[in-house]
């Protein structure tokens, strides 16, 4: 968004004159390849599957021991593109020489209770596939540094992976890199080791790269897997049949790929038509650029990047077919700055490549979020589209939100969709009108047909589109039916579920942090976080480098409270702790006054219980309370060199702001 970018003022929102990312190929044709499944049964009809690890369990007796490689291969993503696209990605190397790599691979699938260890190998080349601005702080060190995070995961700091612990194939590392000190002292130069002690109940994580400087290059280049977790309540739910043993998982992203007219693109980054693009162009036209500052770089960050293709494990535009049954779907947003939000139509009659927003599908039953089970499933039926109002300068009034299943980036659903009374013969559209940004949007990053921006060129059946996200065929029964009616399901979940919400506690705000937005040396838009104390430039924001401010005593709980001074949603993620959410609240941000101006309101009902990464809404604060426990492993982790204690981040998971300097550092001590 092009804001006014004022130090400590809420930003309005001012409309560039910028174009579109509309660079993807306007060949690919919606809805003709399949969803590409887990392993190789799960394969399309072009071969495309999300491979799964497979461990090796006699290495170190109790846990689960992976070699995971990084390294660079290419995938045929859509049979209309130019050439198969180069990525970047992990490869299983537990059992082979010769690593398996496929987009979003290996999967690994843990058990609560039983360690995995991982050894990492990084075999990267050391030029990027995308463009590297080394203008961020970090990037300078090299373009192939990876540091494998796993997201959402309760692990010792020294396996989180965080910015500051990524290693080179050469032997090199980051200022706080000890993985291998305590783990693996023998590991070779280019490896890392990491051990994950899987304290925690089931849920879908996700393993991804978190290198400082090209994070969100090294996700949006294929730097990232499924991680997941299965416990005996799960197994209970699904032998009572209140989980559907069909489970398609669907991790949602949205890609441009390259059209082979962008000269300077190519040069940059070797790639071919049909490679991924990634804007690497800081456009005075789209975003404010602050005076008298250094010349804008080339490759250059760029203040949020969305696209106009959609990817689902993998596949451009993919299709399901379904019986008409029960499935549980389970969803992660990993893209770089796009929200969806959810919503399942029957297809237009005329066109069933496009959904008929007047023709709701079957409800979402949502069993579970990015923290696991909700302490209740939550029935979201109205395929309530967004809304969000905003006064006359622009600004998000707040608590006006409206919207189905919102899912920001990082966010995760586990949902139950019922097909049985759709007929066979049937197609539905998963479909997405959520704003890009969010929630002011601006026409150009929102890709359909009747766009009234007429630089988006969008025709139905083909790309590009950020709205139909994936077709569901519904065919005809094989097999007996469901035993349990959905009604069943429902109330079943409900009686087994815990109920309530794990109890908030009500202790006073330990501490007020700030999301702000200012600009760079280079005079660029950055998004930084802070605390409510005004710094010696009148600025509430800090960078990621700056000393820690938030040092938490293990063991201790703690409310904070989060304003947000900037004009996006920010979905803010917490390493090592889950939160609750107690509430969010309105305040003067133009002032800005750190004080409540209304009640609270209550989280959502899919909010209620345990969080991982929660909502930031303009012109609103959020309480969130966590415990700062840390977990338990069986070996002495060493303190951090960089902050003297066990060293965490939070963070925006939109991935160029926590770039460029969205970040800081949490420290437990
Ligand atoms: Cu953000």
């Amino acid at each position: 968004m092009k804001t006014a970018a004022m130090t400590g003022a809420a930003a309005c929102f001012l409309r560039g004159n910028a174009w579109g990312y509309a660079n993807s190929p306007t060949n690919l044709k919606k809805f003709v390849q399949h969803l590409p499944g887990l392993g190789p049964d799960g394969a399309n009809e072009y071969g495309l599957y999300i491979p799964v690890a497979s461990p090796n369990t006699t290495q170190f007796p109790g846990a689960d021991y992976y070699k995971i490689a990084v390294g660079q291969y290419r995938k045929q993503m859509h049979p209309a593109l130019a050439n198969s696209t180069r990525l970047w990605g992990y490869g299983d190397a537990t059992k082979t020489t010769v690593p398996d790599f496929g987009y979003l691979g290996p999967a690994i699938v843990a058990k609560a209770g039983r360690p995995v260890r991982i050894t990492a190998t990084n075999n990267l080349p050391s030029s990027h596939i995308l463009p590297v601005d080394t203008t961020i702080c970090g990037a300078e060190r090299g373009a192939n540094r990876v540091a494998v995070h796993l997201h959402g995961g309760f692990v010792p700091w020294i396996s989180d992976g965080g910015p500051r612990t990524w290693f080179d194939p050469y032997g090199n590392v980051g200022e706080c890199f000890l993985n291998n000190q305590v783990l693996n002292p023998g590991a070779l130069p280019g490896q890392a080791e990491y051990y994950y002690p899987n304290q925690q109940s089931a849920r879908l994580m996700w393993y991804h790269d978190h290198a400082m400087g090209t994070t969100r290059l090294n996700a949006y280049a294929g730097i990232a897997a499924p991680y997941i977790l299965t416990d005996g309540f799960e197994n209970v739910l699904q032998s009572k049949g209140y989980l559907p043993s069909r489970e398609i998982p669907l991790v949602l992203q949205d890609k441009t790929f390259y059209d082979g007219r962008d000269r300077q693109y190519e040069r940059i980054t070797g790639a071919q038509p049909g490679d991924l693009w990634y804007p690497y162009i800081y456009e005075p036209d789209r975003w404010d650029v602050a005076p008298n500052c250094l010349p804008l770089p080339v490759p250059s960050c760029v203040p949020e990047a969305f696209f106009d293709t959609i990817v689902v494990n993998g596949a451009v535009f993919p299709y399901v077919k379904v019986e008409p049954r029960m499935y549980r779907l389970r969803i992660l947003n990993g893209s770089q700055a796009r929200f969806y939000n959810l919503q399942l139509y029957y297809a237009d009659n005329k066109y069933p490549t496009e959904a008929n927003v007047n023709a709701p599908g079957p409800a979402f039953l949502q069993v579970g979020n990015e923290s696991g089970f909700l302490p209740a499933p939550v029935l979201l039926n109205k395929n309530t589209k967004f809304s969000a109002q905003f006064n006359t300068q622009g600004d998000y009034i707040p608590g006006t939100l409206k919207f189905n299943l919102l899912l920001a980036p990082a966010e995760r659903a586990d949902i139950i969709i019922d097909f049985s009374r759709c007929p066979s013969g049937s197609r539905l559209i998963l479909y997405n009108d959520a704003p890009a940004p969010f929630p002011s949007g601006e026409p150009l990053n929102d890709y359909y047909p009747g766009n009234p921006d007429l630089t988006i060129k969008s025709k139905p059946g083909y790309g590009p589109n950020t709205r139909t996200l994936v077709q569901f065929q519904v065919g005809s029964l094989t097999g007996a039916p469901d035993e349990i009616t959905f009604q069943q399901v429902q109330a079943g979940l409900a009686k087994m579920l815990p109920g309530v919400a794990p109890a908030r506690l009500h202790t006073n705000v330990v501490r007020e942090l700030t999301l702000n937005e200012d600009s760079d040396s280079y005079g660029r838009l950055i998004q930084r976080m802070g605390t409510t104390q005004q710094l010696y430039d009148g600025t509430y924001a800090r960078n990621y480098m700056d000393p820690a401010t938030e040092v938490v005593k293990a063991g201790s709980t703690e409310i904070w409270r989060i304003f947000n001074l900037t004009g996006d949603t920010h979905p803010i993620h917490f390493h090592l702790v889950n939160v609750q959410i107690i509430g969010r609240g309105a305040f003067d941000a133009a002032t800005p006054s750190f004080a409540p101006v209304a009640p609270l309101l209550p989280p959502d009902l899919n909010e209620v219980g345990w969080k991982e990464t929660v909502r930031v809404n303009p012109c609103e604060f959020i309480d969130v309370i966590a415990n700062f426990a840390l977990p338990n492993v069986p070996f002495k982790v060493p303190p951090s060199p960089c902050t003297g204690g066990n060293e965490y981040v939070y963070h925006c998971h939109i991935l160029d702001h926590e770039e460029h300097d969205m970040m800081r550092p949490l420290v437990v001590i």
